[in-house]
């Protein structure tokens, strides 16, 4: 099969070197879990407009679909702690509580952002397959504390397609990581979001300056183009 490249791409064609093929890229769709864009999850109870995140749904189903059927790596990330929040920075949950959303204390989608609650949960509607890894981490960024490296080096992927929620901190915290270990990312823009819009496009922005300090950026559109 003849290699692929997004040519409607900023800053650049992605990837870099036009090797695009099923086997040596992935799909990562970050935390679309209940806390961050459902009713009563971490997001909502912090009284952010959770229609801002979910507006990105429909955008990775449609990618999600494309790149299963074309063969491409598909994992998923979850944000959330262990039960007895061992692996919880007194610091993170302090923050949390200040606006109402404690994290570990009991919520309509039970306890926030703890792994095993409802609101912990990926949305049914981005369910992953059974074979697709899931990621469980602690942090916003997808390599600390997890085995997410180790996972895609054996896998031989090189590059990577940024999905999720929320743009400006999980999204972006992987991103940066990615980039810094040698990976090539792409940032979807529409299957993304943030709970500020303004975060959200300059997060965006952030990725484009100095040529693509970390990656590039496309619509969703211009990578269904290349790849069908
Ligand atoms: C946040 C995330 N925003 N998944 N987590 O706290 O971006």
């Amino acid at each position: 099969m003849a290699n692929l490249l997004v040519k409607q791409s900023e800053p650049y064609a992605w990837p870099y070197n036009g090797n695009l093929r099923p086997d040596n890229t992935a799909l990562v769709v970050i935390d679309m879990q209940t806390d961050f864009c459902g009713k009563g999850g971490y997001v909502d109870l912090m009284g952010y407009d959770i229609s801002q995140t979910r507006a990105c749904i429909e955008p990775i189903s449609a990618v999600l679909r494309a790149m299963r059927k074309g063969g491409y790596h598909v994992m998923h990330t979850r944000e959330g702690h262990r039960a007895d929040l061992s692996d919880l920075p007194a610091n993170k949950r302090w923050r949390s509580r200040q606006l109402g959303a404690g994290i570990g204390d009991p919520g309509p989608a039970g306890r926030v952002l703890v792994r095993g609650e409802a609101g912990w949960n990926i949305i049914p509607e981005l369910a992953p397959f059974p074979g697709e890894p899931i990621i469980d981490k602690p942090g916003k960024g997808s390599f600390y504390a997890t085995d997410f490296e180790m996972l895609l080096r054996l896998r031989g992927i090189q590059n990577i397609v940024l999905t999720g929620i929320t743009t400006d901190v999980c999204v972006h915290t992987t991103m940066r990581e990615a980039n810094d270990r040698g990976f090539e990312c792409l940032l979807l823009s529409d299957c993304c979001a943030a709970t500020d819009m303004g975060n959200h496009l300059a997060a965006l922005h952030m990725v484009k300056m100095q040529g693509g300090v970390f990656g590039a950026v496309a619509t969703s559109r211009a990578l269904l183009e290349e790849i069908g």
